[in-house]
């Protein structure tokens, strides 16, 4: 593991956008995590092992940046010390159109995603530039198989509700 990552390697955390959406996302190692959607225009949809560019900017500040196999591409930048974090999400519009279309496990429609990028329509892509705040944070430990493992489902308020 890059020494850099190694405070953000195996937490799991739950955050709320400002704009109300509900995500919940595992860092199973340097270069893959884990995520569930609760609630937003995509919430049930679910994921593992997607792969990321995940770096360190400072002490407490990631970013993790990817390309969806729908062609939605997302860049997450962490603060730990201050628990927001700001999301910019690249949507191509016929995620916007047909939102629903993405809602599964996607790990078991890999191909139907792919045929649905390529068909588009891509343009315009709906960017959505929002603050989250972390509402729940664990340690999990580094390629844990069991803290994503289902799909999403509503989550009491002790994980969705900051306390501080
Ligand atoms: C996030 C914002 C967007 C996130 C994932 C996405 C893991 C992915 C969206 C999509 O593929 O539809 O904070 O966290």
């Amino acid at each position: 593991m890059k020494k850099e990552l190694k405070d953000l390697v195996g937490k799991h955390f739950i955050y709320t956008y400002d704009n109300g959406w509900q995500y919940e996302v595992y860092i199973k190692n340097d270069t893959t995590f884990d995520y569930r959607i609760h609630s937003g225009i995509v919430g049930g949809r679910w994921v593992k092992g997607q792969e990321a560019y995940i770096v360190a900017l400072a002490d407490d500040v990631y970013k993790i940046s990817w390309d969806e196999p729908t062609g939605t591409c997302v860049s997450l930048a962490f603060n730990l010390a201050t628990r927001r974090i700001h999301g910019t999400i690249f949507f191509p519009a016929w995620i916007s159109k047909t939102p629903q279309k993405t809602v599964c496990f996607q790990n078991e429609h890999l191909p139907l995603m792919n045929q649905y990028r390529d068909q588009g329509p891509t343009y315009p892509k709906m960017v959505v530039d929002e603050f989250a705040t972390i509402t729940f944070i664990e340690d999990c430990g580094a390629d844990n198989e069991e803290v994503i493992n289902c799909a999403p489902s509503a989550l009491p308020e002790e994980y969705t509700k900051r306390k501080n």
